[in-house]
């Protein structure tokens, strides 16, 4: 008789419904137990003020700007922007080969809290609603004007990130860019054949199966993708409201929203002992005028988090070789990896070691 197929050690394919694209999953490579934390990397030390980071508060950056002595977060036009707001257009294309297009936009920097040495996940939920509150007001203001308005956390030295104080990025531009452009088209052809928006149908069923789920509370759900690429790639969706734009939620979703953050980066930072790599964003419908009146109702807000680390904090997955040259493929199932992070502890690390250190 054939073997019966189990998705735990069979290798097969999932299919990304917000992409429209697949993922192998191999798992039969991945039989050795889970064995818990790895050896601690040394951590560098991060004083509390910088006096030399441009991202301090009091520091007069490499451009001759001071930044100001916040007390909270604070924002302020990139002084390297990759996107300037009044650019000529080009001229039509000369051969179908040589398309280019007109880009404008413009970029800002956010920084999260004065201090060098509080990330997020380090922060009270309180001073997290801050940081939302921060990123609604940037997408209301920026999104009068701009057709997409691109929140994004770049965290980690071994993820590019260069710089450690805590911050973020906002990049709004004058078109739709690519990865927003596949969910737009998928989504509606998802809302038209089954009449319902595609994300809202996602977290309905992920909440009932619990399969993937990592953290959840009324209002949001913090799931491993079932076609996720990136080992603890995470989606965090709301979990039953209909919501298009950041600035839609209520007063009471983004203080829930700031603590499944909480609970998310603080299992995050658990996993490996370290502070936690990733890149994340937000992506919510469309904006600019031009979205005014039209209808969205295939979106549903959503924050993607895409951690870079494999197995311990110094080990990283690299998007190389087959998967640059033909599809994306991981080991650890999605199923596995929601169960390892739901397994972390909800009290990070480093306060447990303080506490610790106190009882002694
Ligand atoms: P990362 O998020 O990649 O670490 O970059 C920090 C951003 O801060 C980067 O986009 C900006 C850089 O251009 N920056 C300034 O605008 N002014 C400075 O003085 C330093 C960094
Ligand atoms: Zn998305």
């Amino acid at each position: 008789m054939a073997e019966k197929f189990d998705a735990a050690d069979h290798q097969h394919m999932r299919f990304n419904p917000l992409r429209g694209d697949w993922v192998l999953v191999s798992p039969h490579r991945l039989k050795r137990p889970w064995h818990g934390k790895k050896e601690r990397a040394e951590e560098k030390f991060i004083p509390p003020f910088d006096p030399t980071n441009p991202l301090s508060p009091g520091v007069t950056r490499p451009n001759g700007k001071v930044t100001p002595k916040y007390e909270e977060t604070y924002v302020f036009d990139n002084d390297f922007p990759a996107l300037l707001p009044e650019i000529p257009s080009p001229g039509p294309p000369s051969h179908p080969l040589m398309k280019c297009a007109h880009a404008a936009g413009t970029c800002r920097v956010m920084c999260f809290h004065p201090r060098s040495d509080v990330t997020l996940p380090l922060m009270s939920v309180e001073e997290i609603q801050k940081v939302v509150e921060e990123w609604i007001h940037q997408v209301q203001e920026l999104g009068e004007k701009f057709t997409w308005v691109q929140v994004f956390e770049n965290k980690g030295e071994i993820n590019g990130c260069s710089n450690p104080h805590p911050h973020c990025q906002i990049w709004a531009t004058s078109f739709l860019p690519t990865e927003p452009q596949y969910e737009d088209e998928n989504m509606k052809k998802y809302l038209k054949e089954h009449g319902k928006p595609m994300l809202l149908d996602y977290a309905e069923l992920e909440a009932k199966s619990k399969e993937r789920v990592v953290v959840e509370n009324d209002d949001w759900i913090v799931i491993v993708p079932y076609w996720a690429l990136w080992p603890f790639e995470v989606i965090l969706l709301p979990r039953k409201r209909h919501i298009l734009r950041f600035p839609d939620l209520e007063s009471d979703e983004r203080k829930s929203l700031a603590s499944i953050m909480k609970r998310l980066l603080v299992k995050y930072d658990n996993l490996f002992e370290c502070s936690f790599p990733y890149s994340m964003g937000w992506h919510g419908a469309p904006t600019g005028p031009e979205a005014k009146g039209k209808d969205y109702s295939h979106w549903q807000f959503h924050g993607h988090y895409y951690p870079c680390l494999l197995r311990s904090s110094t080990i990283r997955k690299f998007m190389v070789g087959f998967e640059l040259l033909s599809q994306g493929q991981r080991d650890l199932t999605a199923e596995k990896a929601a169960e390892q992070l739901r397994a972390c502890s909800d009290v990070h690390y480093k306060e447990a070691e303080k506490k610790d250190k106190e009882t002694k």
